[in-house]
């Protein structure tokens, strides 16, 4: 029998309304945003409170730590679901690159019929290697693809997919007339917009609030912090996060106004661990306290860039209207390695099957909806530098430099990494020492073409460009007329 019209129109109506049933994935993933420092962390300077009720109406991830302890290899073992002992990312220089043949989120959505969109620091290979995000899954990349680049709020030009976006009036440093960060998240709300009617994965690993400390004078936000008692940074940085907090408001609000909010799982994430920035006397461990808990006065050792926890944790949010039930704190242990397994499994896609991470949904959703238990970690691992780290359960080591002693702690008793064990219990320290050994493999890295054009982008944070006549930035001078927020905010 032959199919007839009416039935095919009906085949192709189910099956587009299977394809709209396929929830969307947000990520938005702030640029060092410390452990304590937002409201629903403890914090209790900053005012979050955008972030605060994402918090509410989702789950709180307490110990769900970050892929490494700084920029470019954390974004590397998230985007890849590898831990950094299998990453191709674990040099922190600016652009070193993805392979050519490595598997990212977005590109096992690409198969599904995903858009898919990136807004903010890549980090995972400069112009012309072969870790350029428009060769790994993304249609569309918009932001910086050198973390050098990212230095500057005002720099010359954005990339977009590998060619210069030119910023109007910008010198480099902090000074020019277009605030880069306002033009980031104008194009991800554009793009969320743009894709309501398929479904899409927006990623946005925004610079705010790394330095340079830096926002327009007439930014909202800034008003609330002008005027305290800190140095202008603490103030800026400060000021950075509530704006941040606000762009995050604004995600949420326009997923609500385009009727997406059911079928969007949206995630909220640091990057890596807080870099106890501000600190003085008074405050040790920073104005602003990213790792020691203002209320409780508990501490994490270490900061960004070690492999201590205060270099790893990072305050995690997921929320998904429906199916995450919200005002939840979990307290399972996992990584940023279990992303890309936990999109594979929320969206059908088919994830690698050398991936380090373990799918997060029976956490999130619930083991009754997911159909099973939540899968646990035989352990954690990491590697930056010199350093590396493994933890299993509440057993934790850690070696700070290659030839340095293993260092041991149970951080059910001392959180803080203050009593090393190794000397009472070196058959603990053998058995994780021994998994350390075999998580790590040789780092294989991606390559360039040519970087010429990586270089000049790097330059970019000074304002210079290929003209030598061109006005030299001057990262201490703002300008202080800069930038007022595109009225845009993409309609
Ligand atoms: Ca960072």
């Amino acid at each position: 029998m032959k199919p007839t019209l009416s039935f095919i129109v009906l085949l192709l109506a189910g099956l587009h309304r299977a394809e709209a049933a396929k929830p969307n994935v947000i990520y938005i993933m702030a640029d060092e945003l410390g452990y304590h420092e937002p409201g629903f962390m403890g914090g209790t300077t900053i005012q979050t409170p955008n972030l605060d009720r994402m918090a509410k109406e989702g789950v709180v991830f307490r110990h769900l730590f970050a892929g490494s302890s700084v920029c470019a290899p954390t974004r590397c073992s998230f985007l890849t679901g590898k831990h950094s002992g299998h990453t191709s990312v674990r040099a922190n220089g600016g652009g070193t690159p993805l392979r050519a043949d490595e598997t990212t989120i977005a590109s096992i959505l690409k198969p599904l019929g995903y858009a898919t969109g990136g807004f903010g620091k890549w980090g995972c290979g400069g112009r012309d290697s072969t870790g350029v995000p428009e060769q790994h899954g993304f249609d569309e990349f918009l932001g910086y693809y050198d973390q050098v680049h990212a230095h500057t709020y005002f720099p010359p030009y954005l990339i977009r997919n590998s060619e210069e976006v030119p910023l109007a009036g910008n010198r480099g440093g902090s000074a020019g007339q277009t605030y880069s960060h306002y033009v980031i998240h104008a194009a991800a709300m554009k793009f969320i917009r743009a894709h309501q009617d398929k479904p899409f994965f927006a990623y946005l690993p925004y610079t705010p609030p790394h330095g340079n400390f830096d926002l327009p004078d007439s930014d909202a936000a800034w008003a609330l912090y002008r005027d305290k008692p800190w140095p202008e940074p603490a103030r800026r940085y400060a000021a950075m996060v509530t704006m941040l907090d606000r762009h995050v408001g604004e995600v949420l609000a326009l997923l609500k106004e385009l009727g997406l909010d059911d079928n969007t799982l949206v995630f909220f994430s640091g990057d890596n661990g807080g870099a106890d920035y501000f600190t003085s006397a008074e405050h040790p461990r920073g104005v602003h306290s990213a790792n020691r808990h203002p209320a409780t006065g508990v501490e994490y050792r270490g900061k960004k860039g070690t492999l201590y926890e205060g270099g790893l944790r990072v305050p995690f949010i997921a929320r998904w209207p429906g199916k995450i039930a919200p005002g939840r704190v979990s307290e399972h242990l996992g990584y940023f390695p279990d992303i890309l397994p936990t999109v594979a499994e929320v969206t059908g896609a088919k994830a690698p099957a050398d991936v380090d991470g373990l799918s997060l949904l029976p956490e999130l959703v619930g083991a009754k909806a997911a159909g099973r238990a939540q899968p646990q970690h035989a352990y954690l691992y990491w590697e930056i530098n010199q350093w590396t780290a493994l933890r299993q359960g509440s057993w934790r080591a850690v070696r700070p430099k290659a030839n340095a002693a293993w260092e041991l702690y149970d951080l059910a008793a001392d959180p803080g990494e203050s009593k090393d064990l190794a000397p009472t219990n070196p058959g603990m320290l053998a058995k994780l020492t021994a998994l350390a050994e075999k998580a790590h493999e040789p780092v294989r890295e991606g390559t360039f073409t040519r970087t010429d054009r990586h270089q000049r982008d790097q330059r970019a944070k000074f304002g210079q460009q290929d003209d030598p006549a061109a006005p030299a930035g001057n990262a201490k001078g703002r300008k202080k007329s800069a930038a007022a927020e595109p009225g845009a905010i993409a309609k």
